[in-house]
């Protein structure tokens, strides 16, 4: 969308921004052409005093998706009239918080959902083909004969795999799945997808009939209060036993230790997680223990070509909304209506 930014902070000709995430020298020295930039890549920078210097005069902000920012953390960023985050989803920014400051909030949606919808499949074949954990067995030296029958794995293609939250990552896991795959493509959500429907046969059904029906559940809903713990134990409880949890959204779309609980108890065959309720994921998690559960740290989109990709976008996205006030990819317009 477009439209005037007219806070008159923005007028200044050489706004002053904060980047809290690391940056190519390439993107770097672009930021420097529009704005006065101040670096703090790493936690450890931001607990200095010249950091508090910095926020407290930034009208623009570039950050991670990990990056927390609420009320509190704002305190520290009077003057700032937008935010650029290096990612698609951005449940750690308080988005009404800002909006009621009239500051928006841009973000890199579309240039990530093949690599994501990748590392989806990726989980998929891991988890069903039991790849890490066979992976350790010969490493380990247990191949010592023919591969016994406890550790065959379960098939993908020609399964049925059910998408909650069918978006546009959900359309590339989508594609690949019905004409790589031969799969039969089930999704909930609130809208009807005609468009997959028509490419790929989908079928849009209720989440509890898709849990009940799908081989395969790949999550990639946002995290909002509506979809906090979306999946918990009534829902995990209808999957087949046979069927496989695959988490590429956020950690808390599902209730973890429901999660643990069916694993433990052998409901499900499976679980595929690139994100967790706790990221890193804490050394003691009972994840950690099930061999039947095929965990990564949160490399949805982490290809050198997509960050880079990712990165640059929000770099594009400050300078539109800093520089030639207008609004690209942005989350809250109406913060400045
Ligand atoms: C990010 C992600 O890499 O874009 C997202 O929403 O989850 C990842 O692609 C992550 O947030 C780190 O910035």
């Amino acid at each position: 969308m477009n439209g005037p930014l007219y806070h008159s902070e923005v007028m200044m000709l050489h706004p002053s921004i904060v980047v809290c995430q690391t940056l190519s020298s390439h993107l770097l020295e672009r930021l420097e052409t529009y704005f006065d930039v101040h670096y703090f890549p790493q936690e450890k920078d931001r607990q200095s005093e010249h950091y508090r210097l910095a926020a407290a005069s930034a009208q623009g902000l570039v950050a991670s998706g990990g990056f927390t920012l609420g009320s509190q953390q704002l305190a520290l960023f009077p003057k700032l009239v937008a935010v650029s985050t290096i990612s698609v989803g951005f449940d750690s920014y308080d988005v009404d918080v800002l909006s009621a400051a009239g500051i928006v909030l841009c973000h890199t949606p579309g240039v990530l959902d093949e690599t994501v919808a990748d590392t989806v499949f990726a989980l998929m074949l891991s988890s069903a083909r039991r790849v890490v954990e066979l992976a350790d067995w010969v490493k380990t030296g247990q191949w010592q004969g023919k591969l016994p029958a406890s550790l065959f794995g379960l098939d993908v293609h020609h399964k049925t795999l059910g998408i909650v939250g069918l978006g546009r990552i959900g359309m590339a896991v989508a594609r690949r799945a019905h004409h790589g795959f031969g799969m039969s493509i089930l999704y909930a959500g609130r809208h009807a997808n005609p468009e997959a429907e028509q490419q790929f046969a989908a079928q849009q059904v209720a989440l509890a009939e898709l849990m009940q029906r799908s081989d395969f559940v790949v999550l990639l809903v946002p995290l909002t209060e509506q979809t906090y713990h979306l999946i918990d134990y009534p829902l995990l409880s209808q999957m087949q036993p046979s069927a496989i949890l695959i988490n590429a959204a956020r950690g808390d779309v599902v209730n973890e230790q429901a999660l643990i609980d069916v694993l433990q108890q052998g409901m499900i065959a499976g679980a595929g997680l690139d994100v967790f309720h706790q990221e890193p994921l804490p050394k003691n998690s009972p994840l950690l223990q099930l061999p039947q559960v095929v965990a990564v740290p949160h490399i949805g989109s982490a290809t050198e070509q997509t960050r880079q990709a990712m990165a640059t976008l929000a770099v594009d996205n400050l300078i539109a909304a800093l520089h030639e006030r207008r609004l690209q990819n942005c989350v809250n317009p109406s913060a400045i209506a």
